[in-house]
C-alpha cells in the first residue's frame, strides 16, 4: 500500500492497515498524586499506570492501559489486562491486518475494553509516528483548541471544597465537577452553588445511589447542574431512565457504558441525556468515535472523561476530542492537577481562557521521557 503524504487524513481509520508489530514491552509506571483523589468507592493515593511500548523497526510508540491495580472504578484490573493482553489480544495481532479486521477480532473476547484500548490506541499512535502524522490528523480531525474540566474529589470539608473549586475558577476551566456520595451530597452543593451561582458545575456519584434515593436525588434538581453522573451503579441501565424521568437534571453514564450497543440502548430507553466516553472503558478511539457520532445523531451530550492518566493517556483524551460529536468539556484537566511531575513533556496547561493546545509533532505530541519511566518502573514485562 502507498504510503500517504504526511498530513493526510484518514478518511477510515478502521481500513488502516496493520504493521510488523515486535518489541512489545509492558511497563508500569507508580506516580505519587499531589493530593488523595477520593470518591463514593475509594480514595488513590498513587497511580499505578501500565504502559504499553512497542518498538518495530526502531520507531517507538506507547499507550497507557486505564486500569487501576484495584476493581473499585470498574473490573478490570492491571492483573486482568496484562493476562488478557499477553494471552489473547496480542497473539490475534497480525501484519497486514486492518484495523477494522482486528476489531473483528478482538469481539470474540468479551468485553476487556480496558485491555483491547490499550493495544488499539498503541497501534494507531504507531501508524500515526509511521507515517509522520499527528494522531488527529491520522484520524482524519483538524486540530482545534479542547476545552478544560476539572473533576474534584471528595473533601474533608466544604471549605476544602469551596477552596478547590476557586482555584479552578481562577484558572479559568470550562466546567468543575464535584464528585458526591450519599449523604455528602446537597449541602455541599448547595455551598459551592451559593459561592458560584453563574458555575457550570455537575456532580458525579460514581454509582453510589439506587433507585430508593430518587427523592433524595431530585433535590439536586434546584442547583442548575449541567448533569448528575452515574447516579446508579453500572448495571442500573434500565433504572437510570426511571430516574431520568423523575428528574430535570440531565443524567450521564459512566461506568454503564461499555461499548456503542451499550450507549444505544441506554439513549433508546431515555436513561440518559449525556454520555461520558472514556476512551479506555469502551475498547479504544474507534469505538468511541462510535459512540460520540452515534449520541449525537440522537441529540444526546458527550464529553471524554479521564482516568486521571499520565500524560500518555492524557493526549490520546485530547486527541479523541477533536472527533465529532464531542459537544461538551470533558475531564481535560492540567496535569498539575495530579502529579509533580508526570513522565510526558510538555505537561498539560490551560491558556488564558482555559483551553488546551493539541501538543504538536507526530503521533501523540506529547514526548515520553524515558528517563522519567525508568525512575517510576514498578514492573516490566517484554510480550513480543
Ligand atoms: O468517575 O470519572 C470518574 C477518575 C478515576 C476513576 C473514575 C473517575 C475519575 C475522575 C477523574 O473523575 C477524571 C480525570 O480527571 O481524569
Ligand atoms: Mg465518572
Amino acid at each position: 500500500m502507498p504510503t500517504p503524504a504526511p498530513s493526510s487524513p484518514t478518511a477510515a481509520p478502521e481500513a488502516l492497515v496493520l504493521p510488523r508489530l515486535d518489541h512489545v514491552d509492558l511497563v508500569t509506571v507508580r506516580l505519587p498524586f499531589v493530593s488523595p483523589f477520593g470518591t463514593s468507592v475509594h480514595v488513590w493515593t498513587v497511580k499505578d499506570a501500565m504502559l504499553m511500548r512497542v518498538e518495530p523497526d526502531g520507531v517507538i510508540a506507547w499507550s497507557e492501559c486505564v486500569s487501576d491495580p484495584d476493581p473499585y472504578y470498574s473490573c478490570e484490573t492491571n492483573a486482568t489486562a496484562r493476562h488478557i493482553l499477553a494471552d489473547f489480544l496480542l497473539p490475534l495481532v497480525e501484519q497486514g491486518l486492518t484495523l477494522g479486521d482486528l476489531e473483528a477480532r478482538f469481539r470474540r473476547v468479551r468485553g476487556h475494553g480496558m485491555a483491547k484500548a490499550t493495544l488499539e490506541n498503541a497501534l494507531l499512535i504507531l501508524i500515526a509516528h509511521q507515517r509522520g502524522l499527528a494522531l488527529h490528523e491520522l484520524l482524519g480531525r483538524p486540530a482545534r483548541k479542547i476545552p478544560s474540566g476539572l473533576s474534584i474529589g471528595l473533601k474533608d470539608s466544604p471549605d476544602d471544597l469551596l477552596r478547590a473549586v476557586e482555584r479552578a475558577v481562577a484558572r479559568k476551566y470550562h466546567r468543575v465537577k464535584m464528585k458526591v456520595k450519599n449523604g455528602q451530597d446537597i449541602e455541599w452543593v448547595r455551598a459551592v452553588r451559593r459561592r458560584f451561582p453563574d458555575l457550570p458545575l455537575m456532580v458525579d456519584a460514581n454509582g453510589d445511589y439506587t433507585l430508593a434515593d430518587v427523592d433524595h436525588l431530585r433535590r439536586l434538581d434546584e442547583f442548575d447542574l449541567m448533569m448528575v453522573e452515574q447516579p446508579l451503579s453500572c448495571s442500573d441501565i434500565i433504572e437510570h431512565a426511571t430516574l431520568q424521568a423523575a428528574m430535570r437534571t440531565p443524567v450521564c453514564l459512566d461506568e454503564s457504558i461499555h461499548s456503542l450497543a451499550d450507549a444505544a440502548a441506554a439513549i433508546s430507553i431515555g436513561a440518559c441525556r449525556i454520555v461520558n466516553v472514556k476512551q479506555g472503558r469502551v475498547g479504544g478511539l474507534l469505538e468511541s468515535i462510535r459512540i460520540a457520532h452515534h449520541a449525537a445523531a440522537h441529540g444526546i451530550g458527550v464529553w471524554s472523561g479521564g482516568m486521571d492518566e499520565t500524560g500518555i493517556g492524557r493526549a490520546v483524551n485530547i486527541h479523541l476530542q477533536t472527533a465529532e460529536g464531542f459537544s461538551l468539556p470533558g475531564d481535560t484537566s492540567e496535569t498539575s492537577t495530579y502529579f509533580d511531575e508526570d513522565i510526558v513533556e510538555p505537561r498539560v496547561v490551560l491558556d488564558a481562557d482555559g483551553f488546551i493546545a493539541i501538543p504538536e509533532g507526530p503521533g501523540l505530541g506529547a514526548r515520553v521521557m524515558p528517563e522519567r519511566v525508568l525512575k517510576r518502573t514498578i514492573a516490566a514485562e517484554r510480550l513480543r
